[in-house]
């Protein structure tokens, strides 16, 4: 074999590949890595010979490396914050209220509107930053704070920039149909007509969005609204994902799985029904156990027909300042397996793997092929990742084959 550019040793690999060992596990591994794609992933002593030769070698200390992480669902680009609703709530008033009086959703419209394209850059480069540094590699971005056609794009087009910025491998999704504008009150399928035959268009003609979403709710949007934004994606060729049945059930699940959708979103009401149609469909199910809990939401997804009817299950951050004001991965790992019970294996794969199938990015296993991009834990087993509270044990992050200097990874200072 050729000689790496990158080979990492003295390792434990949690490959995720999926088969007999936990995690995919390789103890006392190595990974080698040309031209950002991985050419092997195995167990040190079956490196083939030539692969060292002129690579560049990464002592990982007897570390865990696993894929780099994916967060498949988030709204980080968005003006202002909401903690002053947060408070609102905590003396009684409901989301939904709030959102029925005009706030929620579209006080942080009024805020990104206000925000030029430079703001919105600089206040969510922050955030991600804080994301990367906790192993975070490939990141999905949604609009959904313009709800004007200007405001989405700009919205998109920050989204852009912060992936040329950072080096996260960045992943965009038009979500025009996130909540009704002020502008359009008691104008619904006009608004409904601008999704679909302005925005969706656009973005897709200007290249600005991988994909396309819409919030099916009862403070929302309906099925049928939902659909015609769907109809709009699919004649742009764009792939589908949709918030479904989080708050109410609303068909939402079945209606993603009707479309093909690469995945269904939340899905804490969702009914047997919806996850069968998922399953036959092979929509995904991204859990974001983030908002159940800021939420206080007593539900969570059906897991257990998940698993029984063989759904795959993605778990993100749902990063946003309403419903998940949550700046760590490794804390919706954590979520994921008390709050919604998914093993500890399970909620890494749905980072990972999973959540690498969902934005159709070859990315989330540690294999011949896959992009390069990794992290070395300080960590004894996998399983810590979900199992600490808070700390910074990414030691080193690579990105497409590249080093990321640790200064850059945030407290990636030794933990051990
Ligand atoms: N569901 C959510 O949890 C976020 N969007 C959505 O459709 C919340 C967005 C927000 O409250 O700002
Ligand atoms: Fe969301």
């Amino acid at each position: 074999m050729v000689g790496a550019d990158l080979l990492v040793r003295n390792v434990h690999l949690a490959t995720m590949v999926p088969g007999d060992a936990p995690y995919g596990a390789v103890r006392h591994g190595a990974v080698a890595v040309r031209d950002g794609r991985i050419v092997f992933a195995g167990p040190d002593r079956d490196l083939p010979s030539g692969v060292a030769a002129g690579a560049r070698e990464m002592d990982g200390g007897g570390r865990w490396v696993t894929p780099g992480l994916v967060d498949c669902h988030t709204h980080l680009v968005f003006g202002g914050n909401r903690a002053a609703e947060f408070e609102r709530r905590l003396s009684g008033a409901t989301y939904e209220e709030i959102a029925r009086e005009g706030g929620g959703i579209l006080s942080t419209v009024a805020a990104t509107r206000a925000a030029s394209q430079e703001e919105l850059v600089a206040s969510a480069e922050a955030r991600l930053l804080l994301l990367a540094g906790r192993g975070v590699t490939t990141v999905e971005i949604k609009s959904g704070y313009g709800l004007d056609p200007a405001t989405e794009l700009r919205m998109l087009r920050a989204a852009r920039e912060l992936g040329t910025r950072t080096g996260v491998r960045v992943r965009t999704t038009l979500l025009g149909a996130h909540a009704l504008p002020e502008e359009y009150r008691g104008r619904r399928d006009d608004y409904v007509t601008l999704v679909a035959e302005e925005m969706v268009p656009e973005a897709a003609r200007l290249g600005l969005a991988d994909a396309v979403d819409a919030f099916c709710e009862g403070i929302a949007f309906s099925p049928d609204e939902c659909a015609r934004v769907f109809d709009a994606a699919v004649k742009a060729a764009l792939p589908l994902r949709l918030h479904a049945d989080q708050l109410s059930d609303q068909g939402g699940a079945a209606l993603a799985a009707r479309y093909g959708a690469r995945s269904a979103d939340h899905l804490e009401h969702a009914s047997d029904d919806g996850v069968r149609a998922m399953a036959a469909a092979r929509t995904a199910a991204v859990l974001l156990p983030g908002a159940a809990h800021f939420l206080r939401d007593a539900h969570v997804p059906p897991v257990e027909a998940f698993r029984r009817h063989g759904v795959p299950m993605a778990v993100a951050t749902d990063l946003n300042p309403g419903s998940s004001p949550l700046l760590d991965p490794l804390g919706a790992l954590s979520l994921a397996c008390v709050v919604f019970r998914l093993t500890p294996e399970e909620a890494l794969a749905g980072m990972t793997r999973v959540a690498a199938g969902v934005l159709g990015v070859e990315a989330g296993v540690l294999r011949p092929g896959a992009v390069a991009d990794l992290v070395l834990w300080s960590v004894g087993h996998p399983a810590e990742l979900a199992y600490w509270m808070g700390g910074s044990p990414a030691w080193r992050v690579v990105r497409a084959g590249s080093v990321i200097p640790p200064a850059q990874v945030a407290g990636g200072v030794e933990a051990s």
